[in-house]
């Protein structure tokens, strides 16, 4: 790399670590492009020196009032002086387009406190491209000193899971009265979860789906030993939300390093999503923008077989080394 990138990631690393806002945004939106060199190399530099932030995933269907939520749990980590970063994968969010939840006051005043961060975030690329936009994300935010990443995520697709499973404490949004209750959910995130929160709990169905969720909640037994606790909330009131952070703590106190088998699982798959990510996207760079194209249509027409279509893509970029070695 030469001297002109290498000062500016210098710069970067510099800015970023005095936590500098404009630096921040920055660099938050040269990372959604795809393929960008100081970006990268910035990460590298970050990487190293982040670590200390608590990334809370916060997951459900839309609607549930996670973003109402995430905005109440963010009050209260900065009435305690910690910075706050707040991203939210969402196309729906009310975050994005600069709108902080409507015309809520004292949502209101979180846009404009310098000790938080906020920030939507939309598919980068191709190809389960966001969850890496977001964990660089975080580790930016992380290295700048926000020491509570909130990451708002609707909980549905793989690629979302994939994002909030590398939060260190998973939260999942129910509400009441949603009809087959916990049938409803995804075992997918179910799994995922480290504490339930039942929010709009001001909701006359509250007691049953609390009955609902605490028999289901009897049948979990994971591996770390951890019960998973339910907490009821009324975001838009800020009940409850004080036990929730509380109850945060008492998860992040019962694991408090990250080096167990789970955690380890994680890192394993995000290397490995990665390494797709980065295989494919050599792949499309190198073969002609039609190409794809042609060769599904003759796949469909059955003109040619599936493993013959992958080694002309591979043959057609030079990837020898992809090649399947026969023995
Ligand atoms: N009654 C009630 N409404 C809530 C509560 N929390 C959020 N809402 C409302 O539910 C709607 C969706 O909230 P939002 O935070 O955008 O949900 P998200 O899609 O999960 O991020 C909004 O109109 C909120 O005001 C709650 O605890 N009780
Ligand atoms: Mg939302």
């Amino acid at each position: 790399m030469n001297d002109s990138h290498n000062a500016e990631v210098a710069d970067k690393v510099e800015k970023i670590s005095r936590g500098d806002v404009r630096a921040i945004a920055r660099v938050l939106t040269e990372l959604e492009r795809p393929d960008s060199p100081w970006a990268r190399s910035l990460v590298r530099e970050l990487y190293p020196r982040a670590g200390q932030a608590l990334v809370i995933g916060v997951t459900g269907s839309p609607g549930s009032g996670k973003s109402t939520l995430v905005a109440r749990m963010a009050l209260t980590y900065r009435e305690a002086g910690l910075k706050v970063g707040i991203i939210a994968v969402d196309p729906s969010s009310p975050f994005s387009g600069g709108a902080i939840l409507g015309d809520r006051i004292r949502m209101q005043s979180l846009a404009s406190d310098p000790g938080v961060f906020i920030r939507s975030m939309a598919t980068r690329g191709q190809l389960g491209g966001l969850s890496a936009a977001v964990e660089d994300a975080l580790t930016v935010l992380d290295a700048a000193g926000y020491r509570i990443l909130l990451l708002e995520t609707v909980g549905v697709g793989q690629d979302e899971i994939d994002i909030v499973s590398t939060a260190q404490v998973t939260l999942l949004v129910l509400v009441p009265g949603m009809g087959d209750g916990v049938q409803a959910i995804k075992a997918g995130v179910m799994e995922i979860a480290d504490v339930f929160v039942i929010n709009k709990a001001d909701h006359p169905e509250t007691a049953r789906a609390e009955r609902e969720l605490r028999s289901f909640l009897r049948m979990i037994n994971r591996d770390d030993r951890w019960n998973p606790p339910l907490v009821k909330t009324v975001a838009t009131t800020g009940q409850g939300v004080e036990e929730l952070v509380n109850t945060i703590q008492s998860f992040r106190d019962f694991r408090p390093n990250g080096t167990e088998p789970r955690r380890k699982a994680v890192q394993r798959q995000r290397l490995l999503r990665l390494v797709s990510q980065r295989l494919v996207t050599r792949i499309l760079s190198s073969v002609e923008p039609d190409e794809l194209d042609r060769l599904a249509e003759r796949l469909g027409a059955r003109e040619i077989d599936p493993d013959t279509a992958l080694e002309q893509l591979i043959l057609k970029c030079g990837l020898a080394v992809l090649e399947e070695k026969s023995e």
